[in-house]
């Protein structure tokens, strides 16, 4: 018999079941109703994940969805919009991103020129592995070529630093108002900076401390202007207002093409290159972010050379590589900065920083996605003791506060939307 408060898994497992189904638009999924009424990148690849535990089906509608909407030049979009949806419902909505260029969407279809985390290899190859079967393969064989042209995309069009893939905005990071983006941000014109409180729309569904600041919002819009003027050609990206190496999405990157691999051998194609090229690019990341007095990896600002010396999350999410820095970098995960008594998951930044705000958005607290990347890294190096540890988290966190988007690091409180998509996706995961 369980304990008085011990969480009802198959309960949770329920509840996580009905939010997928709740965000479900009969072809993709949202990530909440209100506050992100359309598709993003990153976040499918992570439902698709927690769909797996459902079923192959919509596990891999989610991201044919996603890659139907893939550029000319191979670039997966950042947001595919719902041309359903008002144009006002999401700031900046697709207006805001026209004229969008020939090298863009499949005609019809209203996307952001951005880009986010790659996750969606590794989403693939989980889903590939719970469903072995002639239909997989099938499904593997249409999509493979698309996670190819959009791996293409980055090594090729997005290099920078020699060796190294940038990132051209935040948001592309994923984790927005890092304070890794402090100091690159800070040299950024802003722009339409007199209207922006009004256009922002996150406010009308979201505490504004618990948010990125004005200032934030102002500077995302002139980078996305100054792009948008280019239409979006990749041609001088160091040209760009921003324009930044993070650990995370170089991480990521490897890992998935390290997936392409094994997919490539599951339906007889040349696993070689992506073998190659995801050895490199672990080899980048592990000589030239790491940074041996914090302890983890950092970012890089590719303007100036600078190295952007913050403890963030996306500093230890290199620890899902082979090799490295590993002894530091689980010392640092289970250390003060990340670990003291009585936090839960994996904080978004290190809660001993003089600017870390346990409430604001990435500057502090919790998040599933990125703590269940590091679940999963301390998994493939046996680190089992740690891996329940957060494992255990997870549960608390959504048992007590729900399938929120973010979670106080130290009370559990739940922040930002409610009915979490990735939340659930990744809770299912976890109790596996
Ligand atoms: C901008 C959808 C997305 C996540 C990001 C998260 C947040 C968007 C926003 O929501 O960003 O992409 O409007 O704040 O930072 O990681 O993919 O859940």
């Amino acid at each position: 018999t369980p304990e008085p408060h011990a969480p009802d898994i198959a309960d949770l497992r329920r509840r996580a079941a009905a939010t997928l189904l709740r965000n479900w638009r009969g072809s993709a999924t949202v990530p909440t109703t209100a506050l992100y009424p359309h598709q993003w990148s990153w976040d499918s690849a992570f439902i698709a994940i927690g769909q797996a535990h459902l079923g192959p089906r919509r596990a891999f509608a989610e991201l044919t969805a996603l890659h139907g909407a893939q550029w000319g030049d191979g670039r997966v979009p950042q947001i595919v919009f719902n041309p359903a949806v008002p144009e006002d419902a999401y700031f900046p909505g697709p207006a805001f991103w026209r004229p969008l260029p020939r090298h863009g969407p499949p005609a019809g279809v209203s996307t952001t020129g951005l880009v986010q985390p790659p996750v969606h290899a590794a989403a693939v190859l989980a889903i590939a592995e719970r469903h072995p079967g002639a239909a997989t393969d099938a499904a593997v064989r249409r999509l493979y070529p698309r996670l190819v042209r959009s791996h293409d995309y980055l090594f090729e069009r997005r290099s920078v630093a020699s060796g190294l893939v940038g990132i051209v905005h935040p948001w592309e990071s994923g984790l927005d108002n890092s304070p890794s983006w402090d100091e690159p941000l800070a040299a950024v014109d802003p722009g339409l900076a007199d209207d922006i409180t009004v256009l922002r729309r996150d406010l009308r569904h979201a505490d504004a401390g618990h948010r990125p600041t004005d200032s934030d919002y102002a500077r995302y819009m002139g980078i996305v202007a100054a792009y948008r003027d280019r239409r979006y050609a990749d041609d001088d990206l160091l040209g760009l207002p921003f324009c930044t190496v993070d650990p995370l999405f170089c991480a990521v990157l490897a890992w998935s093409e390290d997936a392409l691999a094994s997919l490539a051998r599951r339906i007889g194609a040349d696993p070689g290159r992506h073998a190659e090229r995801a050895r490199e690019l672990t080899h980048q990341v592990h000589t030239r972010l790491f940074d041996p007095a914090l302890g983890c990896y950092v970012a890089l600002d590719a303007r100036t050379g600078r190295a952007l010396r913050k403890r963030t999350v996306s500093g230890l999410v290199p620890l899902l590589l082979p090799g490295g820095h590993r002894a530091a970098v689980l010392e640092t995960l289970t250390g003060p900065s990340f670990a003291a008594p009585g936090v839960l998951g994996v904080p978004s930044y290190d809660l001993t920083a003089p600017d870390a705000d346990p409430h604001r958005y990435w500057r502090g607290p919790t998040w599933v996605n990125t703590t269940w990347l590091l679940w999963r890294a301390l998994l493939a190096h046996g680190e089992t003791g740690h891996a329940e540890r957060l494992a255990a988290d997870l549960v608390h966190l959504v048992s007590t506060a729900g399938f929120r988007e973010y979670f106080h690091p130290v009370t559990g409180e739940g922040l930002g939307s409610d009915h979490f998509s990735w939340t659930a996706a990744l809770l299912l995961d976890v109790l596996a």
